[in-house]
C-alpha cells in the first residue's frame, strides 16, 4: 500500500489520466511503493517531478496493420510501439504478437523494461511493442505478410541507435527473420535494428537461451545466499515457449528436476521429471510442429494433464510439491490462491522468467513469508542483456563464441542479483528483491533525467 503523499498523488493522477489500464496501474503501483524509501531520501527527485515524468511514456505509436489471408480475406490489426524512456540509451524492448495485446499490457511492459534495462548495466532505454495479431494457426506465408505490413509502418520509428525491437510472446526466430527482411528492403540498410536475429544474419549465440538461462542463474544466486544450490531441487516451470524451454535446460544442467510445463490450454505434471530427451520432444512439438502441450501427456506414461477449464479459480501447475518455481508464460498467471498453494507446497524460491506473472497480493504474500522471490525485471533480464550483447557484436562487426556470451550473461545476472540485494539492504529491507530491483533500476534513470534537463 502506498504511504507517501507524493506517490499517492502520482498514482491517483495515473488512474485519472489512464482509466481502463489495469495492468499498467499494477506495474506502476508496485514500482511506486518500492520507491518510497528512495523518495524519502531524495527531495530533488520530487522537486524535478521525476516520478510524474517516468510514468508517462515519451512516445506512444499506434497504427493500422492490414494483410491478406491465404484465402483472400483481409484481416485488420492494431500495431503499437511504446517508447517509454530513453534517458540512459536507445529504446530497447520486445514485440508481442498475441490476441490479448492492448495499450494497457504494452504500457506495463514498456514501464517494467525501463527499470530492467537499467539494471543490466548496459546503456539501453525502455520500450515495448506488438500487435493483437495471433500467429497461432496462421501459415508461414500469412505470418510473413503480416510482419511485412507491420514493419512497413514501424520502420519510421526505429533504428540501431533509436529503438531496437526484439521478440516476446508470439515473436520468435521466424517472425524476427521476416521483420528484419522487411526493414532491410524498406530502408536499404543492413544494421542491428532488431535483436534475436538468426545466426547467419547477425544474431548472437545464446540469445535464444538467454532469458531462461538467466532466470535459473538468478535463482542459483538467490539460493547461494542461503548456502544452497539447485542440485536435487524439484522445480515447477510454466509455459512451454522460448523462456520455459531454456529454463528447463538450465535447471537440468545445474542438477535440478523440472516436473511441469503448460500452455494456454492446460498443464502437464511429470513426476519422473522432464529429462533431456523429453525436452527435445517439447522443442520439436512447440517450435517446429507448433502443437499443444497435451501431446506430452499422450506420449509419456505417468504424466498428468490438467486442462485450464478444470479449475476456474486457480492454476493447477502451482499446486504440486516442489522447492522452486519458474513462472515463464504470461502476466498474472499466479493469483493469490496460487501463491498460497505454492507456499503450502513448500516452494521457497520463485524466479520470474515471465513479466509480472504474480498478482500484487501474491507478491505481498511472498515478501511476508520471506521466501527467495526474484521479480521479473531482475530475474528475466538475461534476455534483454544478451540482446545488448548482440547489439555490441553488430556494432563492431564481430561475433563472440558461445562460451564468451554465456560467460558475460552469467556475469551480468550475478551483478543484477548483487545490485538488487545491495539496494534492498541500503533501503532497509535486505533480501526484498522487489524493492532492491526497483530502487537500483530507478536511481540510474532518475539521475540521467536530472542531468539532461526538463523534457
Ligand atoms: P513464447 O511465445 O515463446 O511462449 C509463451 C508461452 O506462454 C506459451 O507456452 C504460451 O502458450 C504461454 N502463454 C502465453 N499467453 C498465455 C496466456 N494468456 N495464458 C496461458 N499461457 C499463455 O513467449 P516467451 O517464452 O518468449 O515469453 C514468455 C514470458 O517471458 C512472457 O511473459 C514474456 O514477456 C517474458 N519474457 C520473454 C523474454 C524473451 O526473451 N523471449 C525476455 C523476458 C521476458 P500458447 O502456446 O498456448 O500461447
Ligand atoms: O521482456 C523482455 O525483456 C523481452 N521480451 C526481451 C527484450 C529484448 O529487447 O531482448
Amino acid at each position: 500500500m502506498l504511504k507517501l503523499q507524493e506517490t499517492i498523488k502520482v498514482f491517483e493522477d495515473v488512474k485519472k489520466r489512464d482509466p481502463g489500464q489495469p495492468e499498467f496501474h499494477q506495474a506502476v503501483v508496485e514500482v511506486l511503493e518500492s520507491l518510497e524509501p528512495v523518495i524519502r531520501k531524495r527531495p530533488d527527485y520530487v522537486k524535478a517531478r521525476i516520478l510524474e515524468r517516468i510514468v508517462e511514456p515519451e512516445r506512444v505509436i499506434m497504427f493500422r496493420v492490414a494483410y491478406e489471408r491465404d484465402n483472400g480475406d483481409i484481416d485488420i490489426h492494431r500495431g503499437y510501439r511504446i517508447q517509454g524512456n530513453s534517458a540512459i540509451g536507445p529504446y530497447k524492448g520486445g514485440c508481442r504478437f498475441h490476441p490479448s495485446v492492448n495499450l494497457s499490457i504494452l504500457k506495463f511492459l514498456a514501464f517494467e523494461q525501463i527499470f530492467k534495462n537499467s539494471l543490466t548495466g548496459i546503456p539501453m532505454g525502455g520500450a515495448k511493442g506488438g500487435s493483437d495479431f495471433d500467429p497461432k494457426g496462421k501459415s508461414d506465408r500469412e505470418v510473413e505478410r503480416f510482419c511485412k505490413a507491420f514493419m512497413t509502418e514501424l520502420f519510421r520509428y526505429i533504428g540501431p541507435n533509436t529503438d531496437v525491437p526484439a521478440g516476446d510472446i508470439g515473436v520468435g526466430a521466424r517472425e524476427i527473420g521476416y521483420l528484419f527482411g522487411a526493414w532491410k528492403k524498406i530502408t536499404a540498410t543492413w544494421n542491428g535494428v532488431l535483436t534475436g536475429k538468426g545466426l547467419s544474419y547477425g544474431g548472437s549465440l545464446i540469445r535464444p537461451e538467454a532469458t531462461g538461462y538467466g532466470a535459473v542463474y538468478f535463482a542459483a544466486e538467490m539460493l547461494a545466499t542461503r548456502g544452497e544450490t539447485l542440485e536435487g531441487k524439484t522445480c515447477l516451470v510454466s509455459g512451454s515457449g522460448n523462456v520455459a524451454q531454456y529454463t528447463v535446460e538450465k535447471i537440468l544442467d545445474l542438477g535440478g528436476k523440472p516436473v511441469t510445463l503448460s500452455d494456454s490450454d492446460g498443464c502437464i505434471y511429470d513426476e519422473a521429471g522432464i529429462d533431456r530427451e523429453k525436452l527435445a520432444f517439447v522443442m520439436d512439438l512447440k517450435n517446429v510442429r507448433r502443437g499443444r502441450i497435451k501431446e506430452y501427456a499422450d506420449k509419456y506414461k505417468g504424466v498428468v494433464y490438467t486442462p485450464v477449464s478444470a479449475n476456474p479459480d486457480h492454476n493447477q501447475i502451482w499446486d504440486y510439491k516442489a522447492d522452486c518455481a519458474f513462472p515463464s508464460a504470461t502476466q498474472n498467471e499466479i493469483n493469490l490462491k496460487d501463491a498460497q498453494n505454492l507456499i503450502r507446497n513448500g516452494v521457497y524460491c520463485v524466479s520470474e522468467g515471465a513479466n509480472m506473472p504474480t498478482c500484487i497480493e501474491g507478491v505481498e504474500l511472498f515478501l511476508e513469508k520471506k521466501i527467495l522471490y526474484g521479480p521479473g525485471k531482475a530475474a528475466n533480464a538475461g534476455g534483454v542483456s544478451t540482446s545488448g550483447l548482440e547489439m555490441a557484436q553488430n556494432a563492431c562487426f564481430s561475433s563472440w563464441s558461445r562460451e564468451e556470451v554465456d560467460r558475460r550473461l552469467h556475469e551480468i545476472m550475478k551483478n543484477i542479483h548483487a545490485s538488487a540485494l545491495a539496494a534492498s539492504e541500503a533501503y532497509g529491507s535486505k533480501g526484498n528483491y522487489v524493492l532492491g530491483a526497483n530502487a537500483a533500476g530507478f536511481v540510474k534513470v532518475a539521475d540521467a533525467m536530472l542531468a539532461q534537463g526538463i523534457w
